[in-house]
């Protein structure tokens, strides 16, 4: 039997945030930058995920743009981090309004390529190899808006367009059926594998699954990790948790549905997930209720859920699993899962 897995974390800076939300301004004082990097190592994280602009504004000149890269690279290397991800943020601009590869403008479509390789460039610099497309936009709020089959077409050519542009990147679509948009052209991780192999490099395209997002689907996250690592595609992950069909909640995992986490870590553990170097990663968010000297509870909890139920994984016995199967036993198995989750003897 292989060794058992260290997994290593990772989360976003926009996951310290000042609580704001559609229906209020901020309720919290703005974490400062570096404050926040340090708050990675004190809650056990490893690494950091970003947006292009948590890195450095959009619109800065390419010497300022290095210049500010150096500074952040600099931070992170006297913490001991590393980047994990970084992700174009391509749904902020006046220009990405209507979609960024799938706006009917074709001056937009070239910003937002643009935007997107110079989002690889920065990813180069700060010594990150893996590309996460969020395509926040890429839908409509009427189907007449866009034809649907050229924007299936656009988003190739784009996803193309990245791989060209940097050949040592991966790229990994995340995939969201709504919200910013009614209806998201690759709505879930099924779609977003299928656009991964109508491109030219199959090989460096890939997915990072977001529980809340696969949720959202109607679909279960554990099944959906399952599908991805059996086609050796799941790169990445943000584990949440979600309660029911509403907003994109980003709640401290395991927070809604423990057994729904628990399978979750159960489909990563048994498949190795991490032992290619992948991160755990989080996307959650504190309530808005929370003060800022407990802005950063969600992910020490969300991490500890993690740990927790990785605990738990570990000690069911595989063979008395095994065994129930074998005999069709579901019952007795649920119970099995049941009990241990609640800490109780058989
Ligand atoms: C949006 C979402 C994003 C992506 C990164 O729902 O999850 O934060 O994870 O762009
Ligand atoms: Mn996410």
């Amino acid at each position: 039997m292989s060794s058992p897995t260290t997994y290593r974390f990772s989360f976003g800076p926009w996951n310290i945030s000042t609580g704001a939300d559609p229906f209020g301004p901020t309720v919290r004082n703005e974490m400062e930058y570096a404050r926040k990097l340090k708050a990675y190592k004190e809650l056990g994280f490893d690494a950091v995920q970003f947006h292009d602009d948590d890195i450095v504004p959009a619109d800065l000149d390419w010497q300022a743009t290095l210049r500010g890269t150096a500074e952040v690279k600099k931070i992170l290397d006297g913490e001991g981090l590393f980047v994990e991800i970084i992700a174009p943020r391509l749904w902020e601009d006046p220009r990405t309004v209507d979609g960024a590869f799938t706006s009917n403008n074709p001056a937009d479509r070239k910003y937002a390529i643009d935007r997107a390789k110079r989002c690889a460039d920065l990813a180069r610099e700060v010594g990150c190899k893996n590309y996460v497309l969020w395509l926040a936009r890429e839908g409509t709020y009427i189907r007449e808006a866009k034809c649907a089959k050229t924007a299936h077409a656009r988003i190739v050519d784009a996803w193309n367009a990245l791989l060209e542009h940097d050949k040592e990147i991966r790229i990994m679509g995340e995939a969201k059926p709504n919200e910013p948009v009614d209806h998201a052209y690759l709505p879930t991780v099924g779609h977003m594998m299928a656009i991964g192999y109508k491109t030219i490099d199959p090989s460096r395209s890939g997915v990072l699954i977001e529980t809340a997002h696969s949720l959202l689907a109607g679909l279960d996250p554990a099944d959906d990790m399952a599908f991805a690592l059996f086609h050796d595609k799941l790169w990445s992950v943000h584990l949440n948790d979600q309660n029911g069909l509403k907003y994109d909640q980003d709640k401290v995992f395991g927070s809604v549905d423990l057994r729904r986490a628990f399978n979750q870590v159960w489909v990563l553990e048994k498949a190795g997930y991490g032992k290619n170097g992948e991160c755990v990663g989080l996307d959650v968010k504190a309530m808005r209720t929370t003060t800022f000297e407990d802005s950063t509870l969600h992910l020490a909890n969300s991490r500890t859920m993690f740990l927790r139920l990785l605990d738990i994984v570990r000690s069911v016995d595989e063979k008395q699993v095994e065994e129930l199967r074998a005999a069709r036993k579901y019952e007795q198995l649920e119970m099995l899962i049941l009990n241990t989750l609640m800490g109780k003897k058989n």
